[in-house]
């Protein structure tokens, strides 16, 4: 039986997002000491998911979560995708100085490449990954909506301003954390790999 579970994220939205998603299980949540340097794969979210769960289980042995997400815009060829984190300071659609912090960068960037494009459709991707000394669980999680004109309320991280959900009239950034949890992709593939544990 899990009963605790490391959640191995650097990212501190994704950690309050985590917490909260995992409040209704019966497990201990535990974040690491450090942070440890996991290099990324060359094959996508999943196998970037399972290498920070492996990495973690292997330095603290126990049950180890992770999950590797994105931002996918179709019309932008899927970008800014496995990057999301550090688009701004991609070649690719060239670079965005970070002036006022990562977030407002990959934002800004965003935005000027959707400009005059009449496709603005994209979601949300998580990819969750358990670690457990016996094998492995994983999971997906989509959440499909449009990019905005221009970002809109203080709430989430990330792209979440300039994010609006389907069946939504406010950005990722207006609701709530609950709200958010229900519809997100991280709230899907964590509840997923959760009922698989049971
Ligand atoms: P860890 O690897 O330590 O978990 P990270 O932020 O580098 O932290 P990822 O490589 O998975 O994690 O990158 C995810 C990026 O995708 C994140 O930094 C945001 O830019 C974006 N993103 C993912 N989920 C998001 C969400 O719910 N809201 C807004 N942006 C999100």
């Amino acid at each position: 039986m899990v009963r605790k579970i490391l959640v191995a994220t650097t990212n501190l939205g994704k950690r309050r997002e985590i917490l909260s998603i995992l409040k209704e299980y019966e497990v201990e949540v535990l974040f690491p000491e450090e942070d440890l340097k996991v290099e990324e794969g060359s094959c996508g979210f999943l196998e970037n998911a399972y290498l920070k769960a492996k990495a973690y289980y292997e330095a603290y042995k126990i049950p180890t979560l992770a999950e590797d997400s994105g931002l996918v815009v179709p019309s932008l060829e899927g970008y800014p995708g496995i990057y999301s984190s550090r688009f701004y300071n991609l070649e690719w659609g060239g670079r965005e100085e970070p002036k006022e912090g990562k977030d407002r960068a990959n934002i800004n960037k965003l935005l000027r490449l959707m400009e005059g494009k009449q496709d603005r459709r994209a979601y949300y991707v998580a990819f969750a990954v358990l670690f457990v000394e016996y094998g492995g669980l994983w999971s997906e999680g989509r959440c499909y909506g449009t990019i905005l004109q221009e970002p809109v309320g203080e709430g989430g991280f990330g792209y979440d301003p300039v994010f609006q959900p389907e069946g939504f009239q406010k950005s990722m950034a207006q609701l709530s954390m609950e709200e958010k949890n229900l519809i997100s992709h991280r709230g899907k593939a964590l509840r997923r790999i959760m009922q698989m544990l049971k």
